[in-house]
């Protein structure tokens, strides 16, 4: 899926913390470690997290990778600590601990329903679901949100912006979608400033309300949102061999997000209900916009991918999340200890994450697309990424006129 980037994380929800390995990106970045706190304070807001996110402060120290603020374009490593942590030093503990019982190790044997706990449990042959639970959880997201914001921050230096914004929680859903802006931070801005990262404030009160009536309920929602990339040249991703398609990599990076259950790009499921005349996009000469070979499309149904590839339109992606499966009233499971019925573990958690998940999502994108760039601009420092990107420019601009 990432070719010329690749990541690694490490570390379990209630361990000493997570830490993440980037490689492949180029020398001579400029990165500052306020960059990385600042997208992994927006993963950690949103109405509907629980307590655990008033113990957290992700911040992300950098631990390799980088010198006097510059990449050195060796592997990156970034720590996040788990604050909660503390509270578990018994229960992670790496070392075994014999005297220790099944409570203060906090063993679980009743798995739930939509959680990896049981497939995990059998798949590795273990007896307690913390072993499977730990990892599978989505605190591992601030990992990767961490690696997203690096490629981000290579993203900028091309002009490419990446944002997200909340169209559906359960029920309750955005008036309409939005026209993609021509930066994606500025969709960013309006989208944090809401509780949901609603764009629409009517939609955005009935969210909240919806997500408040689950709490009451012991329940969990799930959603629906939307990553937006501006700035994209043509021609990322190829067309040319089933793994460079770029929606192929796109949602394969989508959809390995914990609880992500469907991914659409552009028009989507709607285009499968319509005639090609009302989705495909219409195109015309515009010599203005050089990034995109002089031409643009009247409409975005394809959601900036033609071919595997970018059209130098928005890219637009929608990703449904499934809800939560750990359930303040929980659903029918069995006691894998005696294999009677039982209700399935109750454990501190979120009602909706769909917020955070849309924050997770930029950062997934954002890898998949400084992957792209890379593989396109090659090079080893930044400077020579960037003159292979101007010669491309270039080149592009002096296509223009040319038909
Ligand atoms: C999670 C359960 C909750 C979430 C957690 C993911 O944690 P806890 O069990 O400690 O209350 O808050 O998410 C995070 C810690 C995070 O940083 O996003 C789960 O079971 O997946």
């Amino acid at each position: 899926m990432l070719r010329a980037i690749r990541f690694t994380t490490a570390g379990e929800s209630h361990g000493r913390g997570l830490v993440v390995i980037l490689e492949g990106m180029p020398a001579g970045l400029g990165l500052d470690a306020k960059t990385v706190a600042a997208e992994l304070g927006r993963r950690q807001l949103g109405h509907g997290r629980g307590d655990r996110m008033r113990i957290e402060r992700d911040e992300g120290e950098i631990l390799g990778g980088v010198r006097l603020g510059e990449t050195l374009g060796s592997p990156i490593a970034v720590w996040i600590e788990n604050r909660d942590f503390e509270n578990w030093r018994v229960a992670m503990s790496a070392d075994p601990v014999p005297e220790a019982d099944d409570e203060s190790l906090r063993r679980v044997h009743l798995p739930r329903p939509g959680h990896a706990d049981l497939a995990g449990l059998l798949k590795y042959d273990r007896e307690d679901a913390r072993d499977v639970l730990e990892r599978s959880s989505a605190r591992e997201t601030a990992a990767r949100v961490a690696a997203g914001s690096l490629a981000k921050s290579l993203l900028a230096e091309f002009g490419v912006t990446v944002g997200s914004h909340v169209l559906r929680i359960g029920d309750a859903e955005a008036a309409s979608a939005v026209d993609p802006p021509s930066d994606a931070t500025q969709m960013n801005r309006e989208a944090d400033a809401s509780p949901v990262r609603c764009l629409d404030p009517t939609a955005a009160a009935e969210m909240m309300r919806a997500i408040d009536a689950a709490a009451a309920a012991g329940d969990t929602l799930g959603g629906v949102f939307e990553v937006v990339a501006c700035g994209l040249p043509v021609g990322l991703g190829s067309y040319v061999s089933w793994e460079e398609r770029l929606d192929g990599r796109l949602a394969a990076a989508l959809m390995s997000i914990q609880a992500m259950k469907g991914v659409e790009i552009g028009a989507g499921f709607l285009a499968a209900r319509s005639p090609g005349s009302a989705v495909h996009d219409e195109i015309e000469p515009d010599r203005s916009r050089t990034a995109s070979g002089g031409y643009r499309r009247r409409r975005n149904n394809a959601g900036g991918l033609e071919g595997g590839m970018t059209t130098g339109e928005p890219l637009v992606v929608r990703v449904a999340m499934k809800p939560l499966s750990t359930l303040m009233r929980p659903l029918d499971s069995v006691d894998l200890r005696s294999d009677e019925p039982a209700r399935a573990v109750r454990e501190r958690s979120d009602v909706c994450a769909v917020p955070a998940a849309a924050v997770v999502g930029e950062a997934m994108v954002a890898l998949v697309l400084a992957d792209a760039m890379r593989e396109k601009f090659g090079g080893d420092s930044l400077g020579e990424m960037r003159t292979n990107h101007e010669a491309y420019l270039e080149r592009l601009g002096r296509r223009g006129g040319k038909a």
